[in-house]
């Protein structure tokens, strides 16, 4: 029998396992141990990189780069780059200027295994680092298309996106947001990165419009459903699966979907959302079915 939208494929659970292996290499790579003075601020950056995550933006960068034919090799940089802007946010994230988290992905963050100023470094060389690999050759050897990867990034994670948001989410906790708002704050949070990950394959092997239109379009889809998703994980996840504490949005004061929509209808716009996503894929007509399965695969998600 075939498996049900609703399942992950074995073809999808493959490629997911798949990414995850490669990123912890690439990373671990960019990122040796070293016996260097300054030691401790590597540590801290593997450890907030490696070992945990499920590395869902390089899977989008791979999967969009196999549909232009892009080297893997060069794929595979870019994934990695974004994954250390990732990995820099929830670092900050979690500071205590911020969201003041003590546990993420079930081990403890990175300020309270190591401390402030050591969390705040790695984040910052993290971000650098990404940048710093859009730009080498290796990537690609178009400086054109390594320009445009560069840009494409400091849009969406700078005030433009990620920041921009972050830093809306933060009035949240002391403004009410109507849905607008917290729709237009987790677009610029969450939902850039994504579709610059979505993006980055189509850069990569300079497509048309119309393929990266479709491509940003899925993830700014996908990221909202995610996001949907994420609120209602914080209602009712189990710590010991999410490895974080339930409630920290309500702790914190913030209005989420669910606050503001209640878990069910929040539930049917997530499920709405990742249809409407993998409407977009229609012009690659079948042959982006890693992306389709994934718009469910975050709804299912339990972490
Ligand atoms: C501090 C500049 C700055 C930005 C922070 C993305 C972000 C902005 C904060 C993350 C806070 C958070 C928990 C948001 C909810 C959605 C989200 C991005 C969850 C974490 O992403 P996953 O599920 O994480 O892809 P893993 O652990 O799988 O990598």
């Amino acid at each position: 029998m075939a498996p049900s939208p609703r399942e992950t494929s074995p073809e999808l659970k493959e490629a997911l396992e798949d990414t995850v292996q490669m990123v912890d290499k690439a990373i671990g790579r960019l990122l040796p141990e070293t016996d260097l003075a300054e030691a401790q601020l590597y540590d801290a950056m593997r450890y907030g990189t490696l070992a945990g995550g499920k590395r869902l933006r390089p899977f989008m960068v791979m999967q969009s780069a196999k549909l232009f034919n892009v080297d893997p090799a060069r794929a595979k940089r870019v994934a990695a780059a974004i994954e250390l802007v990732h990995a820099y946010s929830l670092i900050h994230d979690d500071l205590p200027a911020m969201d003041n988290s003590d546990m993420r992905r079930g081990k403890l963050t990175v300020h309270r295994a190591y401390d402030e100023a050591t969390a705040i470094l790695a984040g910052d060389g993290l971000l650098t680092m990404a940048f710093q690999i859009l730009t080498e050759p290796e990537t690609h050897e178009d400086p054109y298309v390594r320009c445009a990867l560069v840009a494409a990034l400091a849009d969406a994670a700078g005030p433009h996106g990620m920041v921009g948001g972050q830093m809306l989410d933060l009035i949240g906790e002391t403004t009410e947001f109507d849905l607008g708002s917290i729709s237009r704050m987790q677009r610029m949070k969450t939902g850039k990165l994504m579709a610059f990950s979505c993006e980055a394959g189509a850069i990569l092997g300079k497509a048309g419009d119309m393929y990266r239109r479709a491509l940003t379009s899925y993830a700014y889809d996908l990221g909202l459903a995610f996001q949907v998703t994420d609120d209602i994980l914080d209602v009712e996840a189990d710590p010991n699966e999410s490895g974080k504490p339930a409630n920290q949005d309500d702790k914190a004061g913030k209005s989420t979907f669910v606050s503001t929509m209640g878990k069910e209808q929040a539930r049917q716009r997530a499920e709405m959302l990742a249809e409407q996503a993998i409407r977009h894929l229609h012009v690659f007509q079948g042959r982006a079915k890693m992306l389709e399965e994934l718009a469910y695969y975050v709804l299912r998600r339990r972490a």
